[in-house]
């Protein structure tokens, strides 16, 4: 299997794990880009953000929401955003869902 955050799913590749439940997986972006960067993915592979199901987009916002409680930035705020394709710098296309905060963005 040739997708790298599949294979982080299957276990075959480390992760710093934050948060899982059946459907999301999410894990510490290995560049991070602020104090938290997390990365939320469905554990099914889907290519791209725009390919995701109503029910996945929805685990992974309640996903982000756990996690941003969890890593103290809910109240001072945060990003979430997709990248959807070479011209938007997506690199892994395994659709995730970054989460950022920590500091003033
Ligand atoms: O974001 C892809 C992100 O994935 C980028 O911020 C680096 C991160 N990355 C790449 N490999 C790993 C591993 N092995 N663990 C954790 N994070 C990783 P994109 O939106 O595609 O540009």
């Amino acid at each position: 299997m040739s997708c790298l955050f599949c294979r982080i799913v299957d276990g075959e590749i480390p992760a710093r794990i934050v948060h899982e439940t059946k459907t999301t997986l999410a894990f510490r972006d290995i560049q991070p880009k602020a104090p938290v960067h997390v990365l939320l993915i469905p554990r099914d592979h889907v290519p791209n953000a725009v390919d995701l199901t109503g029910d996945q987009l929805g685990d992974l916002f309640a996903a982000a929401k756990e996690v941003a409680d969890a890593e103290g930035v809910a109240e001072s705020g945060y990003r979430l955003l997709f990248n959807t394709g070479p011209d938007s710098g997506q690199e892994v296309f395994h659709a995730h869902l970054h989460l950022l905060g920590g500091r003033r963005l």
